[in-house]
């Protein structure tokens, strides 16, 4: 097919640390470049547009998965780890894999989770008021995933350190070899033995998450190593992210406290404030594909098997899609943003990401009036997500 458009080209570095800490001003002159942009630094393609991120992620016979939804081309060179069985696979593996996670992550079976996930928040957030003052992110954004989550799949308490260092290898696995990436791997032996010497049968719980997983098995949808792979996608997937999200929710939060008065005011917005955040602060900012076959682009040609690199975070401020894009309301429509993804490989997680922040923002609600910056927050640089290493906080309390 001809080429009706001449591609737009940028000869930005969206790994670079000038990037990653101000992606916006960014996100903005690729979605303005054009549907898509060819990005000559890495020989591959970038898509900003929410409609164009939207189509590329429904459409997952062109935008394929199981070459990996990195940088890296599972097809030329060996990935770090053996591929996901469900993030980095396409039907029919995936639809087989996805069915049995879709079932065990639904709103109604992880509803059993609730009552738990809520009385944990309430005590983390007593026990945060005692102290007053304490750091956002490790204090609350990690600690609450790290005791839920492990608890929820039936994970020992014996090494749950990992399980950080895993994700950071995991999702700043998904970009260059930048010194992100090789700070990530630096102990990666130890953190993936300890991973995969909790993925087998032997290791899990009886009751948790990643025992039913196994009990696919008994029924015939799983081989035994299938089990074991789809386990490691649950602490490959459900820590990191959930940090960042809450650690980005307490960061609007802190910084737009007009917007905590209206949840404290009226706490049924809260899980509607919780998408705004994902929205306007995307944990997950990019994701990757790969073309199955030549592609037309808004009259741009993609050859096949051309890395697509899909920004998340850009399509959630596109101005043809949402009014005030950059703006933090928490009273907004802001389901429709593209942080879970959507398309057969949609956030599968998603019922327990949205469960865990309204668990903790609920109880912030109840109790909490402010939340006081005692310092300036920095942030932790990831290839793939957005958020804080640090948020100094003074707890106001009602
Ligand atoms: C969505 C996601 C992120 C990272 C890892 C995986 C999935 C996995 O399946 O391993």
């Amino acid at each position: 097919m001809d080429t009706l458009v001449e591609r737009a080209v940028s000869a930005v570095d969206p790994f670079s640390h000038a990037f990653l800490e101000n992606p916006y001003p960014h996100h903005e002159a690729f979605r303005e470049a054009g549907p898509v942009v060819w990005l000559e630094h890495y020989g591959i393609w970038a898509m900003a547009r929410h409609q164009e991120v939207r189509d590329a992620l429904t459409d997952w016979q062109t935008y394929c998965s199981g070459a990996g939804v990195g940088l890296s081309d599972f097809r030329k060179e060996p990935p770090w780890r053996p591929p996901s069985i469900v993030l980095e696979a396409d039907p029919p593996l995936h639809t087989r894999t996805r069915a049995v996670l879709t079932r065990i992550l639904s709103p109604a079976a992880i509803s059993v989770l609730r009552e738990t996930l809520m009385r944990e928040a309430e005590s983390l957030v007593e026990r945060l008021l005692a102290r007053r003052e304490f750091d956002g992110i490790a204090d609350l954004a990690e600690a609450y995933p790290l005791k839920v989550f492990p608890d929820s799949v039936g994970i020992a308490e014996q090494g749950r350190e990992n399980l950080l260092p895993y994700g950071s290898m995991v999702f700043n696995g998904f970009g260059p070899r930048n010194d992100l990436f090789d700070k990530a791997m630096c102990n990666a032996g130890p953190v993936r033995d300890w991973i995969m010497s909790k993925c087998s049968r032997a290791a899990l719980a009886p009751n948790g998450l990643g025992m039913q997983i196994f009990r696919a098995v008994d029924a015939g949808e799983l081989t035994e190593a299938e089990a074991g792979m789809l386990v490691r996608s649950f602490l490959s997937a459900g820590v990191d992210t959930t940090v960042y999200g809450l650690g980005n929710a307490l960061y609007c939060f802190a910084t737009y406290p007009q917007q905590w008065t209206i949840l404290r005011e009226n706490p049924s917005l809260i899980r509607l404030a919780f998408e705004e955040v994902l929205r306007f602060e995307a944990p997950v900012q990019t994701f990757f594909r790969t073309t199955t076959r030549s592609v037309d682009v808004g009259g741009v040609h993609l050859g096949e098997g051309e890395k697509v690199l899909l920004f998340l975070a850009a399509a959630n401020r596109d101005p043809r899609r949402w009014e005030r894009p950059d703006e933090f309301d928490v009273k907004r429509r802001a389901t429709g943003h593209m942080t879970f993804g959507t398309g057969i490989h949609g956030c599968v997680g998603q019922a327990v990401a949205r469960l865990e922040a309204e668990a903790v923002f609920g109880a912030l609600a109840k109790r909490v009036t402010a939340f006081e910056l005692t310092g300036e927050p920095m942030l932790r640089l990831n290839n793939t997500l957005r958020g804080r290493d640090t948020l100094p906080l003074r707890l106001v309390p009602a």
